[in-house]
């Protein structure tokens, strides 16, 4: 095991309902549960003010809203989750090379890996750095481990939660992990630490204790041997960079611009075939099924709809992209489409949730909402309760609640201060769907989406 600290765990805190508040700013220091609201949703996260209430990942909706009747019930916004993830993942890779994202809002760096620290004090001079460069970039707040190995720099960050940096000292670590329960240690679910119990092992150090071949006898020998190195605190594995293609994609440019829709409509499912076949020979299924257009005039602009399971399942594929094109204006013609397929590999919910489904009881089907980014039954109009509008006079806004053929939309921004709220019959046709706006404000240097011709790149 390396002698210097230098492996750094990130995790973003409370991170769906965090950029929630930091969307929403009526919501900051209030209860917020982001998960499915469907009848068998199931709880994504909850902010720390929800968490305080007994609320956790995982849990069904139902019993979240006994424990927190008062909270804010949203549905989550990946697109938006997502954005914010690159931002993150961008400030990791100028630490190293050597990034392996764990989940949209986790993953280990090594630092020794680009020689950006070599010692304890350089280590946490990077991690300092880092948690500032995080919130000036997305808003957001998340909080560092450092340690000598993967599994200790994990618990670090855990322990630094929320809003905090821990680094633990080479030499120290066993007598840190000795009075944590057994469940700290990776690998170990609530199977084994039942199994660990009843043979009267709670804590790490009773896990040393009892030796690698009592071990061996309880878990088997994979599973017995890797314990006991981890009780020990020693764990080597890598960092491994994140595996490439995170996305297939193909898309044609036409010589002549297409103007007629239906022919439009046969390219795109002509890219969508071609793009599961180029998924299939590698092996991949993916999430997320991306639209990509360009405008006569060179205004190119991508839709997405993320389903609720990885597919390679080229009707699904070409039903989503024919949805989304549904969502384009393509009056005028256009010059280029594309089809892609991205959430391939280790990088998808799905592992969440799996994680959740391993730490708790099985999570139900519904765990994500269904429609995650078009709503598929146009007619009446389906408002949800956490999406953003945008209404023609009032500006932008979020749905706060939606019923009896009427919806409640309080206008505000990540920049304005709490907003107020307006009734709407549900098919005023004044508000319609709009997508999240960022949580930071950029430099005005991205021409604003206003009227006028869009520039040309
Ligand atoms: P986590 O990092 O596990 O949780 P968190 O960021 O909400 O809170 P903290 O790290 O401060 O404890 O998960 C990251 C996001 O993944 C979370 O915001 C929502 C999503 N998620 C689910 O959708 N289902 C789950 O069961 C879990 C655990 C997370
Ligand atoms: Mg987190
Ligand atoms: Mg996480």
């Amino acid at each position: 095991m390396r002698n210097a600290p230098t492996i750094l765990h990130l995790d973003m805190d409370a991170f769906y309902a965090s950029a929630e508040q930091a969307s929403k700013p009526s919501l900051r220091g209030k209860a917020v549960v982001v998960g499915g609201l469907g009848p068998r949703g199931v709880v994504a996260t909850a902010s720390y003010e929800a968490r305080a209430l007994g609320v956790h990942s995982a849990m069904p909706m139902a019993q979240a809203r006994r424990l927190a009747p008062n909270a804010a019930y949203l549905v989550p916004r990946f697109s938006l989750y997502r954005a914010v993830s690159e931002q993150v993942m961008t400030l990791l890779r100028e630490l190293s090379p050597l990034v392996e994202p764990l989940s949209l809002d986790e993953a280990f760096v090594d630092l020794a890996a680009s020689g950006t620290a070599e010692d304890a004090e350089s280590a946490r001079r990077t991690g300092v750095r880092l948690r500032a460069d995080i919130r000036t970039a997305t808003g957001l707040t998340g909080s560092v481990g450092l340690a000598a190995s993967k599994m200790l720099a994990k618990i670090a960050s855990e322990r630094a939660k929320p809003d905090g940096l821990v680094l633990i000292e080479p030499g120290t670590e066993r007598a840190l992990l000795g009075p944590l329960p057994v469940r700290t240690l990776p690998g170990v679910g609530p199977a084994t630490g039942d199994h660990l119990r009843r043979a009267g092992i709670t804590t790490v150090e009773e896990l040393a204790e009892a030796g690698e071949d009592e071990l061996v006898r309880l878990l088997g020998k994979a599973h017995g041997q890797a314990l006991y190195a981890m009780a020990l605190a020693r764990d080597e594995r890598p960092v491994v960079a994140e595996r490439e293609a995170k996305s297939v994609s193909v898309e044609d440019t036409y010589d002549v611009d297409i103007h007629d829709r239906p022919r439009i409509g046969l390219e795109v499912r002509r890219l969508a075939d071609r793009c599961v076949r180029r998924l299939r020979e590698a092996g991949l299924s993916g999430r997320t099924i991306v639209l990509k257009v360009r405008r006569y005039d060179f205004s190119t602009l991508t839709r997405s709809e993320t389903l609720r399971g990885p597919t390679d399942d080229p009707a699904v594929v070409r039903e989503a992209a024919e949805r989304l094109l549904e969502s384009v204006d393509t009056t005028g013609g256009v010059r280029l489409l594309g089809v892609g397929v991205s959430g391939l590999a280790d990088y998808t919910q799905e592992d969440l949730f799996a994680q959740a489904s391993s730490r708790a009881e099985p999570v139900p089907e519904e765990a994500v909402a269904a429609p995650v980014v078009v709503a598929r039954e146009p007619v009446p109009p389906h408002w949800r309760a956490g999406q953003d509008v945008r209404h023609a006079e009032h500006g932008h806004g979020w749905v706060q609640g939606s019923g009896v053929g009427r919806v409640t939309v309080r206008f505000e921004t990540p920049q304005s201060p709490p907003g107020r709220i307006r009734t709407f019959l549900v098919t005023d046709p004044a508000l319609e769907p709009a997508e999240p706006l960022p949580l930071v404000a950029t430099a005005p240097a991205a021409p604003s989406p206003a009227p006028g011709p869009p520039a040309a790149p």
